[in-house]
């Protein structure tokens, strides 16, 4: 389709831009699509590091120019996580499109646990430089230096870059918008809810740059999550925010004055889901997440009447030797009818379909459980310190506290040292620690070249 089309379709005008950075970010576009599909080169073949951090700067300053609360128009379509796998992206929009034709808001994760966050960065970043109101970026909790330091973003800088690109990127992070608001009636946002999120003034209010630190507003938008095991807020399980029942979405929604609230920041098993109550989505947008679950991948579509559907990118077939898992429900309805009559709700995209309309959805059921009634919220325990307690794991491996629930572990593998960073939890059920989500795996001799680049783990290894 030319681009003469799609402007008719929407009726409106892609805002110009100086020709000479027209010129530079569609060239630049166009380098870095060339590496889709293509194993043998990575975004330091087609971008020095000075282009690099040109395009940072640039980036970051279209983002100042925006809301904290930046504000978008249907039709649009609505991509979650993307965690580095840039050629998983890229197959997505094989299915959705691509900017400019489509309009997209990305509800942030762009970085770690993949092998290509930089080439996601850049390609979003080009893409909002050139076409600043056909896309949108909102900010993840992994767009952040607690955490994108420890889950790969800063090896990878490391390793195509030097560290010293990595600062640039946290400057341009502390400017991203913490969230995002659809026709006035959909909030999006990365993780979700927060106690203090009483008018959405608070967030236009947010000053910019601004780094969320272990509490409060910041980190709820980024980190908090949906449940269905009542109606107010919860300690959680992350051991940082809360979690947030149906009792709280539909209050918030009175109070806010949306229609529905699509978030990201959890696998599930379809790429979307549904929660109790019909008033909230969560969209995850990388098939196979870490090659530990055989998730699809989805993105939320809104027509131009708010109406709702999903696009769905099925899972590729892993290798033999990979053991994944179905990602498992969140916060569904726990009566599998009412769960699949949510989950129904949502049709699949088809232009020609006429789609269920969100302001005809059945407001019968609401609640009216007042805010003040929730659930008091219970203080996290975890801090961000460096913990350094010393735990031996069920494979008798000596482990050790890097806070926030991260530990490390030094195991042999093949005869060589293997050093480990996961995430644990503790398992309701049992009580027992069990693995999270995996983390770094190095060999010694790698990490070797890594540990003065980590001070935090580099402090608890000398005590190995
Ligand atoms: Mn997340």
């Amino acid at each position: 389709m030319s681009q003469q089309n799609s402007a008719e379709k929407t009726a409106e005008a892609i805002p110009k831009i100086d020709a000479r950075l027209a010129e530079w970010m569609d060239d630049l576009i166009k380098r870095l699509n060339s590496l889709y599909k293509n194993e043998q080169q990575n975004i330091t073949h087609v971008m020095t590091g000075n282009e690099v951090i040109a395009v940072i700067q640039m980036a970051q300053n279209v983002f100042m120019e925006e809301s904290n609360l930046c504000e978008a128009e249907a039709p649009i379509k609505v991509i979650g996580d993307i965690h580095a796998q840039f050629q998983d992206m890229n197959r997505l929009f094989d299915i959705i499109g691509r900017v400019p034709e489509e309009r997209f808001m990305f509800l942030g994760d762009y970085i770690d646990r993949g092998p290509q966050g930089i080439e996601v960065l850049m390609l979003l970043f080009a893409l909002k430089i050139r076409y600043r109101n056909r896309i949108y970026l909102l900010r993840g909790n992994h767009e952040t230096p607690a955490v994108n330091k420890i889950y790969g973003f800063y090896n990878e800088c490391a390793l195509k870059y030097g560290v010293g690109i990595w600062w640039d990127f946290q400057a341009c992070f502390n400017r991203i918008p913490m969230a995002g608001l659809i026709s006035k009636k959909v909030l999006c946002m990365h993780g979700g809810l927060s106690p203090e999120l009483t008018h959405l003034d608070v967030i236009r209010n947010i000053p910019r740059p601004c780094e969320p630190l272990d509490r409060g507003l910041l980190i709820d938008l980024l980190w908090s999550d949906p449940t269905n095991k009542g109606e107010g807020w919860f300690h959680s399980i992350r051991g940082i925010s809360y979690m947030f029942g149906r009792g709280v979405v539909e209050q918030a929604s009175k109070l806010l004055g949306i229609d529905l609230i699509i978030r990201a920041h959890q696998v599930v098993q379809d790429g979307y889901e549904m929660m109790t109550g019909r008033r909230l989505i969560t969209v995850f947008s990388v098939p196979n997440y870490c090659q530990q679950f055989t998730n699809a991948a989805a993105v939320v579509c809104l027509n131009s009447n708010l109406e709702i559907s999903f696009q769905q990118m099925a899972p590729p077939p892993l290798p033999a030797t990979v053991v994944a898992k179905p990602a498992p429900a969140i916060a569904i309805d726990t009566d599998s009818n009412a769960a699949k009559a949510d989950k129904e709700f949502i049709k699949p995209f088809d232009p020609k379909l006429h789609h269920v309309d969100l302001k005809r959805r059945a407001d019968s059921e609401s609640s009216d459980q007042s805010i003040e009634d929730r659930e008091p919220v219970k203080k996290s325990k975890s801090t961000n310190k460096a913990g350094g307690a010393r735990i031996t794991n069920e494979e008798g491996d000596e482990m050790i506290e890097l806070g926030s629930m991260r530990y490390l572990t030094v195991r042999s593998f093949r005869g060589k040292p293997l050093i480990d960073i996961r995430e644990f939890y503790v398992d309701k059920a049992s009580g027992k620690m069990k693995p999270g989500k995996k983390g770094i795996s190095l060999s010694r001799e790698q990490f070797e070249n890594f540990k003065a680049l980590i001070p935090e783990i580099d402090e608890k290894l000398t005590s190995v």
